[in-house]
């Protein structure tokens, strides 16, 4: 405690230097934010005006300059953003560090291959890892499961982990939450999926607490319009707000959405012109691995599809 609030520390140069506490941005909302430290304590802090925008998911350095106040000061290097666009098209940063994306799909509605191909090339564009759930294995026999299963083999060849859960049986349940351990991760899918219903199983007390809150202030549940950061069992951590639940594809190139098809890229530097769409033209590697099925050809319409959508 007593080392938290010491004053600054001067250096030999007579400089002062400022503690250099650690930190996680677990909120942050108008100039309020809210950090934790090492030891899981909250801080109410502000930022110095010399620092970037901050978001949830940073990691900082912050110290007391008295007993009141708390500032941070410095920004660590961040290993990934994520971001979308404000009402007005400019970018705009929701979170920060986030280790893996997770896709949810469910049988109810229809696992759709295509948007869950829009989902993949989005997050491997920010550089972070997808993982696809499908959610709602309760809803399934044995022979429907496999099916399923068969479906979603391409992706596992691809090499994107694929996870089945139910948010309404234990079991299943249980191989969702281990995938998260030590790890921050955020959940996206299109809607009607589960995604509430899994954050409200992995985080239960939160949920609790949301409830009473909105209806002390009888709010309802749009007090939580940031991104936050929460604790899980294990180490996990989970990074939710509305705007990363409609996390998608925006301001994509032709060039950028090949990137984000793992197959292309191992093949890309075979295609005869350098800017190959991929579409029709002569001595396309692309084309000839359709054709030998050694690129699935619903993968490759797929990628016709978004990349018709960028055009537009
Ligand atoms: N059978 C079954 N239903 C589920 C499961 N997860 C969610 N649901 C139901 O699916 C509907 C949509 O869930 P919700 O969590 O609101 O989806 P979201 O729109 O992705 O947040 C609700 O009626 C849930 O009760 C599951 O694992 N199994
Ligand atoms: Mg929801
Ligand atoms: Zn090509």
């Amino acid at each position: 405690m007593s080392r938290r609030h010491s004053q600054h520390t001067a250096t030999d140069s007579g400089h002062k230097k400022l503690p250099d506490n650690a930190g996680r941005i677990i909120a942050h909302f108008g100039k309020q934010i809210i950090i934790e430290d090492e030891q899981a304590k909250e801080h109410r802090c502000n930022a110095r005006r010399n620092l970037p925008p901050l978001v949830c998911g940073d990691y900082i350095s912050w110290y007391y300059p008295d007993p009141k106040s708390c500032i941070i000061h410095d920004l660590k290097a961040r290993s990934s953003l994520l971001a979308r666009p404000d009402d007005r098209g400019k970018q705009k940063i929701i979170a920060a560090n986030i280790d893996q994306i997770l896709i949810v799909c469910s049988p109810l509605p229809e696992l759709n291959e295509g948007l869950l191909d829009r989902y993949l090339v989005a997050a491997t564009l920010t550089g972070i890892n997808p993982l696809i759930v499908l959610n709602k294995t309760d809803l399934l026999e044995q022979k429907q499961l496999t099916d399923y299963q068969q479906r979603l083999a391409v992706y596992q060849h691809l090499d994107y982990q694929v996870i089945y859960t139910s948010a309404h049986e234990d079991s299943a349940f249980n191989q969702l939450s281990q995938c998260l351990h030590k790890k921050t991760s955020i959940l996206v899918g299109q809607s009607g999926v589960g995604k509430s219903s899994l954050l409200n199983r992995l985080l239960p007390e939160v949920h609790a607490r949301i409830g009473e809150v909105s209806s002390a202030t009888g709010k309802g549940r749009h007090t939580t319009t940031t991104a936050r950061l929460y604790h899980l069992l294990d180490s996990a951590s989970l990074i939710d707000s509305p705007g990363i639940r409609e996390f998608g594809l925006w301001n994509v190139s032709p060039e950028q959405l090949a990137q984000g098809f793992p197959e292309f890229v191992a093949r890309e530097d075979q295609c005869r012109f350098r800017n190959c769409r991929h579409r029709n033209e002569p001595g396309c590697a692309i084309l000839e691995a359709v054709e030998k099925e050694e690129i699935s050809h619903e993968r490759h319409a797929s990628y016709l599809r978004i990349l018709a959508s960028l055009e537009e």
